[in-house]
């Protein structure tokens, strides 16, 4: 690869640097040079991977760790909402009938969209709605920044290392401006929210122009939301579940299942899953039908926190959501604004 011999430049660019902030804090001097030896370890593999040494140049130019990021990652939650607080947090008022409004808003782009990937248009709101608040909240934390602080601190350095990779293929890809790179403080990106690696597996250039904008571009907006999901195994018109009642006689913790799905902890909160001819046999109710009709389909009963009067019966497109974002609450709280969003507002 034509890089490697440009690599010596890079080097001396990264010692430069690092003699800078040397010069400043003295006391501090392991940890700089430790940070720049980092950088630069990871330069050389983004190089490997045909990253133009140009743009790490440009993207690691007078980069330090921004202690911010590692007190958000320190930070623990102060208290558990139990999941009617979270879905009264997360399924607003405020997101049902902003959902409504720019579902009709959007409706020409969202019904292609929706027909191109074989992906319901409300959920592509819905997941909108729950990730940015419809692109109001995407964050304004430097990519770049914050994954070289996660990779470089200890915690979990292998995951945002490869991550911080990723952001530098999406750089030299020129899908987004260096000043313009930013998000969440854990590297979550644009409209949608995605992670480096999602990006690179899911964003769609919807429009055509060369450019994957998932930060301001709603037709890449939405169709990266549509792909993921399409990737992710969704099927149009399927649902994603329905509350149910049964009788306290139902043990769901003796309905486990054979093996078990490890791709992600929240199904272990997960049944078996059975159609609903047998969840109908074993005293399972509900008012509003979770699939259309589709008996053959798989669904699995989830009771968060324990507490029998809030179940829900999920089906496949409920575990297509938990690979967007492994949560049960969270899967639940994308399902319920969907069906807001097309109800008639009252
Ligand atoms: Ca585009």
């Amino acid at each position: 690869m034509g890089g490697h011999r440009l690599l010596p430049l890079l080097a001396v660019f990264l010692f430069a640097a690092s003699a800078a902030v040397r010069a400043e804090t003295d006391t501090a001097g392991d940890q700089d040079q430790s940070w720049v030896a980092y950088l630069d370890r990871v330069a050389q593999e983004a190089i490997r991977e045909g990253v133009s040494p140009a743009t790490i140049e440009t993207a690691f130019n007078s980069l330090e760790p921004d202690e911010r990021v590692i007190g958000f990652d320190r930070r623990q939650p102060e208290f558990v909402q139990t999941f009617e607080e979270y879905l009264v947090a997360r399924v607003t008022d405020f997101r049902q009938r902003e959902g409504r409004r720019l579902y009709r808003e959007h409706q020409a782009l969202l019904q292609e969209i929706g027909a191109d990937y074989g992906v319901d248009p409300e959920y592509i709101v819905a997941f909108w709605g729950l990730e940015t608040s419809f692109g109001r909240y995407q964050g304004k934390y430097s990519i770049i920044r914050s994954l070289a602080t996660l990779g470089f601190d200890q915690r979990r350095s292998a995951f945002f290392t490869a991550e911080l990779i990723k952001a530098l293929h999406i750089l030299d890809e020129g899908h987004v401006a260096p000043d313009q790179f930013v998000g969440a403080w854990a590297g979550a990106m644009g409209q949608g929210q995605f992670m480096p690696s999602s990006f690179l597996r899911f964003a769609v250039d919807y429009d055509g122009d060369g450019r994957k904008d998932i930060w301001s571009n709603q037709a890449d907006v939405f169709a990266s939301i549509a792909n993921y999901l399409k990737q992710a195994g969704w099927k149009s018109g399927a649902g994603w579940g329905t509350r149910v009642n049964y009788d306290a006689s139902l043990q769901p913790g003796d309905l486990k299942p054979e093996t078990r799905d490890t791709s992600c902890r929240a199904l272990k909160h997960h049944t078996k899953q059975l159609p609903l001819s047998d969840w109908r046999n074993l005293g399972v109710s509900w008012e509003q039908s979770p699939g259309v009709g589709d008996d053959n389909s798989l669904w699995a009963l989830i009771v968060p926190d324990g507490d029998q009067t809030n179940s829900y019966l999920v089906g496949g497109n409920f575990r297509t959501i938990l690979r967007y974002n492994c949560a049960n609450k969270y899967a639940v709280s994308v399902g319920l604004l969907a069906e807001a969003i097309t109800q008639e507002s009252s």
